[in-house]
C-alpha cells in the first residue's frame, strides 16, 4: 500500500484508522474523504482531506485517479439501527459505495478494504462460537447489505481479480470518535456517560451478549489483513474477527468496581433488542488466526482501564 484514499473517513473507524496508516505509511500518502464538510474539516486538522460523495462514480474515480491511489478502503454505510429506521436509504448508501468502490478498483487496479460485520449473521446462524463459514439471514437492511457486499466483494475478486479483503468486525469500542446509528454503540456511550453524569440508561437488553472489540486490536486487523500473503487467504470476504464478548450488565459491574458510585438502568429499543438477539454471542475466528495470524492483544478489563484513563484526562476528571 503507497497511495491510500479512505472514504467515509469522518465516522468512529475512519476517525482512528486515519492515524493509524499515516503511521505505516507516511501522512503525505493518506487521503481522507468525507461527504461532510464538518467531517472533512475535522479530518484536515490531521490529515490530507478532501469532500467526496461516493455515490458520485464520476468525482469518486476523478479522486483515484489523481491521488494516484492504490489502495482504498471503503467505509461508508449506515449502521444497523439508523438502517432499520430507513432501509430503502441503507441500501442505496451501503450498496451505492460497495459497487462504485468495486467497479474503480478493478478500473484502477486498486487493492480494496470494506469492513463486514456481526451483522452479517441472523437469529438462524449459530450464535455460540459462530463458524467462520455457516448460515448467514440477517433479519435487517444493514445485514443483508453486509452479506450482498461480501458475495459481491468475493465475485469481484474471483471475476476480475480484484484484490477484495475484509473482516466481519464486532461492535468497536473507542474514544476517538462517537459511533452513531449502531446497535453495539452503548459500550462506548456507557463510558463518557459515566464520566460525565455518573449514571447511564442502556437501550440494549441486560443480557444481550455480543461480540465487541477495542479500537486498536481492529485497526491492526485492518492492516494485517491487507498485508497479508494473497497465497495464504483461503477466505477474503469476510473473516471473523473476535477478542472480547459480554453483555451490558457485565461491562456495567465492571465499569462499577472501579467507580463505585456508577449506576444505570434500562430503557430498551424493541428494535436494538432484536438485533441483539439476532446476532452472534462470540465468533470462531480460527481462519483468521490461521491465514493472517490474527492475534488481538486487549481485554475486556485492558480496554476498560484504559478507556476509563483515556476519556477523563480529556474531560479533566
Ligand atoms: C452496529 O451496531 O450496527 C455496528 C456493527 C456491529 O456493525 N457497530
Amino acid at each position: 500500500m503507497k497511495r491510500i484514499l479512505v472514504v467515509g473517513a469522518g465516522g468512529q473507524i475512519g476517525t482512528e484508522l486515519i492515524p493509524h496508516l499515516q503511521k505505516h505509511y507516511g501522512a503525505d500518502q493518506v487521503i481522507a474523504a468525507d461527504l461532510k464538510d464538518e467531517s472533512v474539516t475535522r479530518l484536515s486538522t490531521f490529515s490530507r482531506a478532501i469532500k467526496l460523495d461516493a455515490l458520485d462514480f464520476a468525482s469518486y474515480g476523478e479522486a483515484v485517479k489523481k491521488y494516484e491511489i492504490d489502495s482504498i478502503f471503503n467505509l461508508v454505510a449506515l449502521l444497523s439501527a439508523t438502517g432499520e429506521k430507513n432501509p430503502e436509504l441503507a441500501w442505496k448508501i451501503n450498496m451505492g459505495a460497495l459497487l462504485n468502490s468495486l467497479e474503480l478498483a478493478k478500473e484502477f487496479h486498486t487493492a480494496l478494504f470494506t469492513p463486514s460485520s456481526i451483522g452479517a449473521f441472523g437469529a438462524s446462524t449459530p450464535h455460540d462460537h459462530t463458524p467462520q463459514d455457516t448460515v448467514m439471514r440477517p433479519n435487517t437492511m444493514y445485514g443483508v447489505c453486509k452479506v450482498s457486499g461480501e458475495l459481491l466483494s468475493d465475485y469481484y475478486h474471483e471475476r476480475f481479480g480484484v484484490d477484495t479483503r475484509s473482516v466481519r468486525f464486532p461492535g468497536i469500542i473507542s474514544n476517538g470518535c462517537l459511533p452513531g446509528g449502531g446497535t453495539t454503540d452503548y459500550a462506548v456511550e456507557v463510558f463518557y456517560e459515566v464520566l460525565g453524569n455518573g449514571r447511564y440508561t442502556c437501550t440494549v437488553p441486560r443480557d444481550a451478549y455480543m461480540d465487541m472489540m477495542y479500537m486498536p486490536d481492529a485497526l491492526n486487523a485492518v492492516t494485517t489483513l491487507m498485508e497479508a500473503d494473497p497465497s495464504k487467504l483461503v477466505h477474503r470476504n469476510s473473516f471473523n474477527i473476535a477478542s472480547m464478548s459480554f453483555t451490558p450488565e457485565q461491562l456495567f459491574a465492571k465499569i462499577k468496581e472501579r467507580i463505585p458510585s456508577f449506576t444505570w438502568d434500562y430503557d430498551i429499543d424493541p428494535v436494538k433488542a432484536a438485533i441483539a438477539a439476532s446476532w452472534p454471542d462470540i465468533m470462531d475466528d480460527t481462519c483468521a488466526r490461521e491465514e493472517w495470524g490474527w492475534n488481538p492483544k486487549w481485554d475486556l478489563d485492558a480496554m476498560i482501564d484504559d478507556m476509563l484513563r483515556t476519556i477523563a484526562s480529556r474531560l479533566n476528571k
